[in-house]
């Protein structure tokens, strides 16, 4: 467009806006003089009303832009509790080793009253440089391949009023492929009085939400940003600034140090050869002592209470999912032993439709008993009302289930020499897998016995025609009709 047009639509612009203006600033004058002349009683009621709306508007607003408020730590349960439910899955087969150390650890930890600091960030912020530098004779453990720390490995320093602190390497987070690594750093995290979050510039959206997610424990958190012998001190003071703004409300300090850390270069020698040197940069970490001072000056004694709370929030976590593995892997038996009874059901119906009473009293023991493992309370009712509804589902979606059925005889070979009804009892195992699976998925996100969720649930697995999932279940039909037919003998 060019600049005369340009202008000519801005002043076509403006003088639509000052027309505009014009009309409302008239038609303002206008309701202030109807205003005016009406009688004093109803002037005071519309005042009011237009108080209030002024009022309600106002409110709206401060909400809208209010400051955030900090949020409170995140609440674990009691102790107690979470030992019951450890035992539990223990007594369930459950492998809870690792829950069990993790409660001892922080026994042990708390009888040693030491001080834990932990150091976070993502790879290669100079975590372990920054250990050589608070601990200059530390030997850092053989754990640190590639320059990469694998393992969380400890280390006793001193803070500079002279109390002992353990300090511990973890591996950095964000690293593609190193997820279980992230999880040890996580928990190591956890189970520290404070932590040290290293950064190596301006903070990523994944990197604010991993501080949002330590300070949610309320430790003192400090956002340290390393390598500062990198930027000018203009520049560091601008990148202070965003860190700053990123981290209110979340750190308890933001500084920045040079680790050190240790570079190679190539030293031309007078023979005309060159050598490759490591040199150690001169480390400046100041400002982080004394902020550490700061922070644990209550001592480890008067953090204990957000370090337990954090290791037992975590332990919350992990008990949850490991009783949600658990459980799946129950359900999952449940679901295999109810589709292996309904094929053998299926074989042996003898009368026309017995075998629809016969999976009928299967579908409500299936039902009864996912309910049961889930720990969802049901009435006979609600089951019948599901059963009835599976019913529904079946018979329009028939000719899927006997499609796929079908289809299955023709993949695993092994099924067609069964005989005759093998196609029927080969149905019934994915029907009976399919609202299985169905039930316990919905059983496990709603907690309750919903019936349109796991309904459409059932229909979507009875269309699945998956192939490592067929072949299962042409191996428990094939499975399930040779012991009918040639009953194993006893010893
Ligand atoms: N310029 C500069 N480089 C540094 C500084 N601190 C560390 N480095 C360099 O940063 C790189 C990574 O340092 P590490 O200490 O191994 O980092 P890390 O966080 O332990 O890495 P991971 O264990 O992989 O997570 C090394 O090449 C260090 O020399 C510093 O203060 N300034
Ligand atoms: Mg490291």
């Amino acid at each position: 467009m060019s600049r005369r047009l340009r202008l000519l639509f801005t002043a076509l612009a403006l003088a639509a806006l000052l027309w505009l203006l014009f009309a409302a600033a008239e038609r303002a004058l206008a309701l202030a003089q109807r205003f005016l002349a009406l009688p004093a009683w109803l002037q005071w009621t519309l005042g009011g009303v237009l108080a209030v709306f002024a009022a309600a508007a106002l409110t709206v607003l401060w909400w809208l832009l209010r400051p955030r408020r900090r949020r409170r730590p995140v609440t674990a349960p009691d102790r107690g509790s979470l030992e019951q439910r450890i035992g539990q899955l223990r007594e369930r087969g459950a492998d809870t080793g690792a829950l069990a150390m993790e409660l001892g650890e922080l026994d042990r930890r708390r009888a040693s009253a030491r001080i834990y600091v932990a150091l976070f960030g993502e790879i290669s912020t100079g975590k372990s440089s920054l250990i050589r530098a608070l601990v200059p004779h530390a030997q850092l453990a053989s754990d640190v391949r590639g320059g990469t720390t694998r393992d969380v490995a400890h280390y006793d320093g001193t803070l500079p009023d002279g109390r002992p602190v353990v300090l511990a390497d973890v591996p950095g987070s964000r690293e593609s492929g190193g997820e279980a690594r992230e999880t040890l750093a996580r928990e190591e995290a956890l189970r520290a009085h404070a932590v040290v979050y290293l950064c190596a510039g301006d903070l990523s959206r994944g990197q604010v939400d991993e501080l949002r997610w330590l300070a949610d424990f309320g430790k003192p958190l400090l956002l340290v940003l390393n390598k500062a012998d990198q930027w000018s001190s203009i520049e560091l003071e601008s990148l202070l600034n965003r860190l700053r703004q990123h981290s209110r409300g979340i750190a308890s300090t933001v500084l920045a140090i040079s680790a050190g850390g240790s570079e190679r270069y190539q030293r031309h020698l007078a023979d005309g050869s060159t050598e490759s040197v490591e040199r150690r940069r001169q480390p400046a970490i100041g400002t982080l002592l004394q902020a550490l001072d700061r922070v644990t000056a209550v001592g480890a004694e008067g953090l204990e209470g957000l370090r337990e709370n954090a290791v037992l929030a975590g332990l919350h976590q992990r008990t949850g999912s490991l009783e949600a593995q658990t459980r799946a892997a129950e359900a999952e038996r449940i679901v295999r032993k109810y589709a292996r009874r309904a094929i053998v059901g299926a074989m042996a119906a003898v009368a026309p439709g017995s075998d629809l009473v016969i999976q009928g009293v299967l579908a409500t023991g299936l039902t009864r008993a996912l309910a049961e493992l889930y720990g969802v309370k049901v009435s006979d009712v609600q089951i019948d009302d599901f059963v009835q509804q599976a019913r529904l589902t079946l018979r329009t979606g028939s000719s899927i289930v006997l499609a796929v059925a079908g289809n299955a005889l023709k993949a695993f070979p092994g099924l067609g020499t069964l005989g005759g009804g093998v196609l029927h009892a080969f149905a019934y195992a994915l029907i009976f897998d399919s609202m299985g699976r169905a039930l316990a998925a919905s059983l496990a996100e709603r907690q309750a016995l919903d019936q349109d969720d796991a309904g459409a649930r059932l229909k979507e697995l009875l269309a699945d025609a998956g192939s490592s999932r067929l072949r299962q279940l042409a191996t428990l039909t094939i499975d399930a009709v040779r012991e009918r037919n040639d009953p194993p003998t006893g010893p």
